[in-house]
């Protein structure tokens, strides 16, 4: 179906990468072991990508940090050192930064460099890639690796121009300390930005307004330092529990209960759900294996966390208005605390419903609600992302004919396998819409999208293809499979940014997929060894 490609326009590079965050570092490493030439563009001013930008107090990933780790270098995991159970995120930037000097990366990064535009032009069978300060370079492939955490929701409460104090936003948070001592301030958003940035503003500031909008179910993190044979331990094994972790629903060892919730007795429920909550984490929703299809069975693990909530916060009051009614638990993204609830014991921490008493606007001195004013040095916007699609529209990216992805996109996400679009030949987008992206180990499912983009290339150069594109009815199927696995759980049913639901008139789509990543990569492989089953592929002419 493709069209011959022109060799009469030479690419400057076989490839150009948008973003050096995990999925950029890895996909320019594995595009140099191929000997092809590439160049990244990348935002910020040094690598990390969400971890470079999101600084704010108490910035941890929820992911074990022997896990949320690059598995594809035995010695660069060897090597490092973790020091936490969980990674705070200064420890995870000095870890990417290793790999990028490691590996010697940041030559072939142009940093401070915002990407615009990225046009195929399709005689000539090239990606040309502008930046926002004109700058353009062509490319035979274009790699977006930009993130499906990256896009910040800009807060757009009218009157923010005229806010006297300063205003933060977690996901764009200064690189120089943030004193919060003395002042009165706001964190408006109770995500797991909201939730973690919370109990450390608290510690600092004079006052703090928490406003929530929609409480969210947290499980205790009992984050604690990593003990010298935990870490051995994982080292001397750790080809055989990263093959085991990949093959899992998340990309990580959670214990993943194989009972319904009514399958056992009552005190053995309680005993489970005790277990997992003195555990901590991510892990509490794995324990049992219907919670995230059967509202019923959910119902009693939600149902244990509102237990804690009231055992933890004092007042019942603000008990019950922290205390999630809205969603099925798992089904917005579980978030995992250092002493949330119990934040709310403090006598300089207030809770604002800003649900009962909505915000209305910014002022010079405040935050106006229906329900009053409130005075305040500082606001900490917490409130999420355009998540999974947000990068990727918000640059102007045309295929075939000129077609723009946002317009294609309009009614909701289309891709194969989130892999590539049709329409769109020679761009891939890393842990792009319709892949498990950001429902499980992020850096697991990169590492399994990079990997079979560098197989792809290796078998279009052995075949002497210098087009790959997906075929419209092989994306169509894949976007309805995706719709399918998505409805059959309670993921459907929330109000989350998974489903696009915080964005005003986005689509309402499941943007990950929801299958699992050992099932997805089985899918993928298959695919592959079906000589790219779905895939067009086309020789120059
Ligand atoms: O963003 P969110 P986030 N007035 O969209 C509120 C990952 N992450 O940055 O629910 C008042 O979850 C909004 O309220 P509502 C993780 O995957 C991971 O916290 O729309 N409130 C909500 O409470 C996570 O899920 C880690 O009613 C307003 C909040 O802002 C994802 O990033 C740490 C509002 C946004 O929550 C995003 O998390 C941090 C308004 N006008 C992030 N507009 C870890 O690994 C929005 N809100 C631990």
């Amino acid at each position: 179906m493709s069209e011959p490609a022109s060799a009469a326009i030479k690419a400057d590079y076989d490839a150009v990468v948008v973003g050096a965050g995990f999925a950029g570092l890895y996909m320019i490493h594995k595009l140099r072991s191929l000997g092809l030439s590439v160049l990244a563009f990348e935002a910020g001013s040094g690598v990390g990508g969400t971890w470079f930008w999101n600084r704010y107090p108490g910035a941890r990933c929820d992911v074990y940090s022997l896990e949320y780790s690059y598995s594809f270098d035995e010695a660069l995991q060897r090597e490092w050192v973790w020091t936490e159970r969980y990674p705070a995120q200064a420890e995870i930037l000095r870890y990417i930064e290793h790999v990028a000097d490691r590996f010697d990366l940041r030559r072939d990064i142009r940093f401070n460099t915002r990407v615009a535009s990225a046009h195929y032009n399709e005689p000539a069978n090239l990606w040309r890639v502008e930046t926002e300060a004109g700058e353009a370079v062509t490319a035979r492939f274009c790699i977006m690796a930009s993130g499906a955490l990256s896009a910040p929701r800009k807060p757009d409460f009218a009157g923010l121009d005229d806010f006297a104090g300063t205003w933060y936003h977690t996901g764009h948070w200064p690189h120089e300390p943030v004193d919060f001592t003395g002042q009165t301030v706001a964190v408006i958003g109770t995500g797991s930005s909201g939730i973690q940035v919370t109990p450390m503003v608290a510690q600092q500031a004079k006052r703090l307004f928490v406003f929530q909008r929609t409480p969210n179910f947290s499980i205790p993190a009992w984050n604690h330092p990593l003990p010298d044979h935990v870490q051995d331990a994982w080292k001397r094994d750790a080809a055989q529990l990263r093959a085991k972790a990949k093959a899992t629903k998340s990309g990580a060892l959670y214990e993943y209960g194989q009972r319904g919730a009514f399958e056992v007795s009552e005190e053995e429920r309680q005993r489970e759900f005790d277990a997992r909550w003195a555990r901590g984490g991510a892990n509490f929703t794995h324990a049992f294996n219907d919670l995230f299809k059967d509202r019923a069975a959910n119902d009693l693990a939600a149902d244990y966390v509102r237990g804690k909530i009231r055992e933890i916060v004092k007042d019942p009051a603000i008990a019950a208005k922290l205390t999630p009614t809205d969603h099925a638990i798992g089904t917005k993204r579980i978030c995992v605390d250092t002493d949330y609830y119990a934040t709310f014991n403090r006598e300089n921490v207030t809770l604002v419903d800003a649900r009962e008493t909505p915000i209305t606007r910014i002022t010079q001195a405040g935050i106006e609600t229906s329900g009053g004013h409130y005075a305040v040095d500082s606001i900490v916007f917490a409130t999420g992302y355009d998540a999974v699609t947000g990068a990727l529209t918000r640059i102007d990216i045309r295929g075939r004919g000129g077609v723009s992805l946002a317009e294609k996109w309009q009614d909701g996400p289309k891709t194969y396998l989130g892999l590539m679009v049709a329409g769109f030949p020679n761009l891939f987008t890393i842990t792009g819409p319709g892949s498990p992206s950001i429902l499980t180990n992020v850096v697991m499912a990169i590492e399994q999208h990079v990997e079979w983009v560098g197989d792809c290339l290796t078998y279009m150069a052995r075949n002497a293809a210098t087009t790959i594109e997906a075929e419209p009815k092989a994306e169509e199927d894949w976007v309805n499979h995706v719709r399918e696995v998505a409805e059959a759980t309670l993921h459907v049913q929330a109000n989350s940014w998974y489903m696009g639901a915080n964005i005003p008139g986005k689509p309402r789509v499941m943007l990950p997929y929801v299958g699992g990543l050992g099932v997805y990569t089985g899918i993928c492989n298959d695919i592959a060894a079906d000589g790219y089953r779905g895939f067009a592929m086309a020789r120059a002419g």
